[in-house]
């Protein structure tokens, strides 16, 4: 008899609980992160029993302070291209092109994650995946050396490839095979503390960029923070010098509302770590900087107009205020951000009929009730009018460019805004992959317009 195979699902819940683990191992500070983001999370439902209620009701009270996102760094086109296979077998696909050169990181981007709703249901978590573009080197000698330097390497082991093989040709993979591959996929995510290259050629990389160096002179490439949801950013962000953790000088995306919209984002700086140099001679040690720990909360998924209108707010705030190095003018850029950010509808009525935020539709009782006695109102608006169909907010599940940037240059050592002209390239990333990034809009445009389709046709009403 054929064995049966563990769903994708699965796998990605395994993965996450296995690279939390450890990652809480590796760095202890996370470890402490967590338990500070337990508490605020449990005070928070302590005052706020709808809250509770809500979240219990949607399941998702055991799993609050489960991790949300990691991210890693690549080298070349055939990791990009593998860690695409690698992830495929955890149901996560690419969604999202994000270019970060255009605030001086030289890297593009993509976040891999569950697209269909009961998938992100059961488990959301994402990897912000980025792609080195030694390209933006300008030093071309220096260039063929990371070149050379990144191709032998070997970032998966042979049995995690032979196992994304397996998946592949079989459709599935067997519980016992799932084990076996998260233990061996979990390889390319560890902490090499011994660098594959000298001090001399550390020092070259890093001096070029430290994400440079970061990316060439390891095994592999390490996680370089998780990510677990907080129910209040505010309080821990105010709350983790009291448990030792500096954080970032200001908490990245939209300013605190009532209705909370796209991601709030920030993390705490990231730690120096002894390393060991490659060389011939005795062991010569180092340190580096890469690795950290970040929170997320976050809100409705907007539209393109609701987006442009962000990213329109945003960019005027940035434009009059900018945070310098060592977080100065960070509490300027937080009252400039809450004045600016006025301008966006803040209750979800008006985010929908404004048609700047994504909504699912669900039929009320009371309106299949009237649907039954043929007493319903004929267009949406009048059924929401009468509460006979419901919305509530689709959940944003990528990434924000500018936020991005500003996670990548907090860890890199400065907390200094900086705003470059663009030199994207999607068309290379892509050709590296092996397949093309999926649409996030429309992904949330299909979900909406999905319910909308089920509501009706639970009252009686498709096709109107
Ligand atoms: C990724 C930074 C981006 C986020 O949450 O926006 C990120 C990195 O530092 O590699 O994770
Ligand atoms: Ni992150």
């Amino acid at each position: 008899m054929p064995q049966a195979f563990v769903s994708t699902d699965r796998i990605r819940s395994l993965f996450t609980e296995a690279m939390s683990q450890m990652y809480r191992t590796e760095v202890p500070q996370y470890g402490t992160l967590i338990e500070l983001v337990a508490d605020v999370n449990a005070g928070c439902l302590e005052r706020d029993p709808a809250l509770r209620e809500r979240l219990a009701r949607a399941g998702e009270l055991e799993r609050i302070d489960v991790e949300r996102h990691g991210a890693i760094r690549l080298g070349t086109a055939d990791e990009l291209f593998t860690i695409r296979r690698l992830f495929s077998v955890m149901g996560m696909q690419a969604v999202g092109y994000y270019d970060l050169s255009v605030a001086g990181v030289p890297v593009h981007s993509t976040c891999f994650r569950p697209i269909d709703e009961a998938a992100l249901n059961i488990n959301p978590f994402r990897v912000f995946t980025s792609l080195l573009r030694l390209e933006l080197i300008e030093d071309e000698g220096l260039r063929s050396e990371a070149e050379a330097i990144l191709a032998k390497r070997r970032i998966y082991t042979p049995r995690a490839v032979a196992l994304i093989d397996r998946h592949e040709q079989n459709g599935g993979l067997t519980e016992a095979e799932a084990a076996e591959f998260v233990a061996e996929a979990l390889e390319t995510f560890r902490w090499h503390g011994e660098a594959t290259v000298s001090a001399g050629t550390y020092k070259r990389l890093h001096d070029a960029h430290r994400l440079i160096a970061d990316v060439v002179s390891f095994k592999g490439p390490h996680i370089n923070h998780l990510t677990p949801r907080t129910l209040d950013i505010d309080a821990v962000q105010a709350r983790m010098p009291e448990r030792g953790i500096t954080p970032k000088a200001v908490i990245e995306g939209p300013p605190r509302r009532h209705c909370d919209i796209l991601l709030r984002q920030t993390s705490f700086k990231a730690l120096e770590e002894a390393i060991v140099f490659a060389g011939d001679a005795e062991a010569v040690q180092g340190t580096h900087t890469a690795r950290f720990g970040e929170i997320e909360q976050r809100g409705v998924a907007l539209t393109a107009k609701g987006r442009a209108l962000y990213d329109r707010l945003l960019a005027s705030v940035r434009g009059e205020v900018q945070v310098g190095a060592g977080g100065a003018k960070a509490g300027a850029y937080d009252q400039e951000l809450v004045e600016r950010f006025k301008a966006l509808p803040d209750s979800w009525d008006e985010l929908r009929r404004q048609d700047l935020a994504f909504f699912r539709y669900s039929a009320t009782s009371e309106g299949i009730a009237a649907a039954v006695n043929g007493t319903l109102a004929g267009d949406p608006e009048a059924l929401i009018a009468k509460g006979h169909l419901a919305f509530s907010p689709i959940v944003y599940e990528d990434f924000l460019p500018v936020s991005a940037a500003g996670i990548f240059q907090s860890n890199l050592g400065t907390d200094q805004q900086q705003n470059y002209a663009t030199r994207s390239n999607c068309d290379a990333f892509e050709a590296a992959l092996g397949a093309t990034v999926q649409d996030e809009l429309a992904l949330y445009a299909e979900r909406q317009a999905a319910s909308l389709d089920a509501a009706m046709e639970a009252l009686g009403l498709a096709g109107l």
